[in-house]
């Protein structure tokens, strides 16, 4: 990892694109006053070629590369503290590209202009597009849902329901349900066959408050769960451990620190009560719930808590398979498919298997492909090829469901 030096008294820097500066740091460097013998030793900072990027306001600097300890060495020698003010500037970055009522797959967006975008395509498409505002999380902010139609007004068709970002730091979920959204809106002529006798439903944001925290700094970015507090010590569920269907049967911790703590009991997180609350209300309609996560390249179905596969595994196997051929033909990319319990292990009380049982006869969790140093972290330079090539997945698979499951 390289790291950006970046001295902010009197000091500037001109920024051009957020991918170059994606892992670098920030740090201010305490000056108390500009005593000669400081402005020496910064120049002497600015003379030192093992550190990258001490820019002035004319943009003009050096320019190496060196990691922390290497330069925290070196300011320990001649005497400078420092103090780190963003722990990734690529990250910072990237929020700088304005969020202008349309989204890109150029970066990660914060759950605000999230539900801003969905709001923006209410507008823009009236008749075509509903939000409902489902519930809200434990810190207080709205889950939307968008509702996509074709705009003939007919009620009752079925439905089709994806969500996102269950666990906080799989942010390639919510960019690819981003993704499925804005071309079933803004490209809708060519869903024309899976909008017509099917409406899709689309939460992009399971776990916000998760979801935000992880977008705080480079410590927190990993964080799974919900934040509500689980113990005097410690925050969080496992949203996906958290349903009220052979809750807390295997695969779930009991200890309130750990990232697949089930929560004291079922249905303790306020987001699982939405969800599962949403769920019911597509009884008899519902016909494809598609959980999106990451990582692996797995399409996994029901069950989740018991080897025991469902009686009608071969309809779940077949619509699967219709995913995976055709990520396979489009991109080369292989997803393996299974059930939860078989592929991967046994996890109790998740969200496809609470579906499955309340009347979705497809339900589903796709895993997509790991990216970045830690797998959760695809860099924002992959979100196309990723959400796309998923988005491709989605497509055959619908296209399977709407043949299978036809409007009765
Ligand atoms: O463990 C999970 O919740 C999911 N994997 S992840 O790496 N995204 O955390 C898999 C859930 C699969 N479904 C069930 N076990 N029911
Ligand atoms: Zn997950």
């Amino acid at each position: 990892m390289t790291y950006l030096w970046l001295l902010l008294s009197n000091l500037c820097l001109v920024l051009v694109s957020s991918s170059v500066y994606d892992g670098y740091k920030e740090l201010e460097l305490a000056t108390k006053s500009r005593s000669a013998v400081e402005n020496f030793r910064f120049a002497e900072l600015a003379r030192n070629d093992s550190f990258h990027g001490l820019y002035n306001k004319r943009g003009l600097g050096a320019s190496a590369r060196s990691t922390e300890e290497t330069f925290a060495k070196l300011l320990d020698t001649i005497g400078i503290s420092y103090r780190l003010v963003n722990g990734d500037v690529g990250l910072t970055l990237g929020r700088e590209i304005p969020y202008e009522g349309g989204l890109s797959t150029e970066r990660y967006y914060t759950h605000s202009e999230i539900n801003q975008y969905l709001e923006d395509l209410a507008k823009r498409f009236p008749t075509r597009v509903f939000i409902k505002a489902a519930g809200k999380s434990y810190e207080g902010r709205w889950m939307k849902t968008i509702t996509i139609t074709n705009g003939d007004q007919r009620t009752n068709k079925n439905v089709i329901f994806i969500d996102g970002g269950i666990h906080a730091r799989e942010w390639i979920a919510p960019a690819a349900a981003l993704y499925a959204i804005s071309e079933l809106v803004e490209n809708f002529v060519a869903y024309h066959e899976l909008l017509l006798d099917y409406d899709w439903v689309v939460l992009p944001v399971v776990n916000p408050d998760g979801y935000e925290y992880t977008q705080l700094s480079p410590d927190t970015r990993l964080w799974r769960k919900t934040r509500q507090p689980s113990s005097a010590e410690c925050i969080g569920s496992d949203p996906n451990r958290n349903f009220d269907f052979h809750w807390n049967e295997g695969g779930s911790s009991s200890d309130p620190c750990s990232d697949t703590y089930g929560g004291p009991q079922a249905l303790s997180e306020p987001e699982v009560v939405v969800l599962r609350d949403l769920l019911h209300t597509f009884s008899g309609r519902g016909k494809m719930y598609l959980t999106l996560h990451s990582y692996g390249n797995l399409i996994l179905y029901p069950w989740g808590w018991t080897p025991d596969l469902p009686e009608t595994v071969d309809d779940l196997h077949e619509v699967a398979t219709a995913g995976s051929e055709a990520i396979y033909a489009a991109t080369g990319t292989k997803y393996e498919i299974g059930s939860s319990t078989n592929v991967l292990y046994v996890a109790a009380g998740a969200s496809d298997d609470y579906a499955f049982h309340a009347g979705f006869p497809i339900s589903f969790t796709m895993e997509l492909p790991a990216g970045g140093p830690n797998d959760f972290d695809p860099p924002p330079s992959a979100i196309d090829s990723i959400v796309k090539e998923t988005w491709v997945g989605i497509v055959a698979m619908a296209h399977k469901v709407v043949e299978k499951y036809p409007l009765e």
